[in-house]
């Protein structure tokens, strides 16, 4: 099918910048940057770009990227190399290692994804866009002075300040199986920005191993911050119609309370079942519900990628999330394009919803009385925003 037809008085950018796929953390890495060529490729196949705004977009300035980071690790980034690095004494200091290796075009792989979230911010900062999408960001595990989680600089963030220089509250929901323990330690101690990741959470045993349920931001109840971290620590196996009912209860209470004026989604795909790294039971229509919630929310809304380690399904999912932003998943065939250029990727079924949890891959861990037992707690922390 060609031609998806735009909505009137409605505008989806889509920032992308087809360097950022040619990139490689190194053979057997899980993260594989040419999981965006796959879908952008479907993103055309199926004629949705004559429905968004496309924009080519730049690396993130120097001075862009130290309203977050510092001076020290920045220019760390730039110099270190795979030729180099052994001669580089704080090498530890900054967290490099098997998660985070250096590969060729380090610098310019992160200031190219990072570019690409400042321009969406940037975007919705001048209303130019009601959705603003790049699937190459979403790194949300970067700190201010070191790399995490197959993250170095932390675009989350960086977008996030931009936001605020217009609006007077963000909201940041995270549903990556990973916790979004970055952009939480940035916004810590504010008011301005509320954080709400949805994570698989094990101390022990499951990267980065924060986000209790009982982690809701600073203890002094004088700090700003307090009450604006919100965690949903979920165990193995959770299933689509329990993690959809789970998010909507607890997504419209806190815009209820905490009345954002602008939304961060962060997409990450490896909370689908099947995935490389994840541990969930998610099928692509459940994910996009999640995503179509907070768009009904008539917000606008940055959209971001980020973890998602099975590339076929990453780039699906993506291709699905892009048509629910654009409002036309309805028109999609869930037969792929017979013109799609890689789709033996897709192969055997085709389709854009393979059942992803049909042989139950992870045991669903979490009882009903669990999950009510985070609603309820979720509802609890909102309560002190009220007062
Ligand atoms: N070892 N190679 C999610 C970030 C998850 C920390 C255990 C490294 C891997 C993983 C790397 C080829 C997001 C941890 C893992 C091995 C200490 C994690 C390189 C396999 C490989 O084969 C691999 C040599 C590598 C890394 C697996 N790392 C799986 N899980 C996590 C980080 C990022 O999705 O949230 C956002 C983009 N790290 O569990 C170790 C504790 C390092
Ligand atoms: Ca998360
Ligand atoms: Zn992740």
């Amino acid at each position: 099918k060609n031609g998806i037809v735009r909505p009137k008085g409605y505008t989806v950018s889509f920032h992308a910048n087809s360097s950022v796929e040619k990139f490689h953390f190194g053979q057997s890495h899980p993260m594989k940057p040419w999981r965006l060529t796959l879908t952008k490729q479907l993103v055309m196949a199926y004629g949705m770009h004559t429905a968004m705004d496309l924009y080519l977009t730049r690396a993130a300035t120097r001075e862009e990227m130290a309203e977050f980071h510092t001076e020290d690790y920045l220019d760390f980034l730039k110099r270190v190399t795979p030729n180099n690095m052994l001669l580089e004494p704080r090498l530890a200091q900054y967290n490099i290692g098997d998660d985070c290796p250096i590969f060729d075009g380090l610098y310019d792989y992160a200031s190219l994804y990072t570019g690409a979230s400042l321009d969406a911010a940037r975007k919705l900062c001048n209303e130019q866009s009601q959705v603003a999408i790049n699937w190459s960001g979403g790194l949300h595990h970067a700190k201010k002075t070191e790399a995490s989680g197959f993250c170095y600089t932390n675009d989350i963030v960086l977008a996030i300040l931009q936001l605020l220089r217009y609006h007077p509250r963000v909201l940041y929901i995270d549903i990556d199986v990973h916790h979004g323990d970055g952009v939480e330690q940035a916004f810590w101690s504010t008011d301005r920005v509320m954080t709400l990741s949805f994570h698989k959470y094990d101390k022990d045993n499951f990267f980065p191993g924060t986000g209790p349920l009982s982690s809701t931001g600073p203890e002094n109840p004088l700090n700003p911050g307090a009450h604006h971290a919100l965690n949903v620590p979920l165990h193995d196996g959770i299933e689509d119609e329990d993690y959809v009912w789970l998010f909507k209860q607890i997504v419209e209470p806190c815009v209820g309370a905490y009345q954002p004026s602008v939304i961060v989604l962060q997409c990450g795909a490896d909370s689908l079942g099947c995935d490389r790294l994840g541990c969930f039971n998610l099928n692509i229509r459940a994910h996009g519900r999640c995503v179509d919630f907070v768009k009904r929310l008539n917000l606008p809304i940055l959209v971001f990628g980020g973890g998602g380690y099975t590339p076929r399904n990453v780039a699906r999912l993506w291709a699905y999330e892009t048509s629910i932003c654009i409002g036309c998943s309805e028109q999609l065939d869930e037969k792929l394009p017979a013109h799609t250029p890689a789709l033996a990727h897709f192969a055997p079924d085709n389709t854009l919803f393979p059942p992803l949890s049909e042989h139950g891959r992870f045991e669903n861990k979490n009882s009903r009385q669990y999950l009510w037992s985070l609603v309820e707690g979720i509802h609890k922390q909102l309560a002190y925003l009220e007062s």
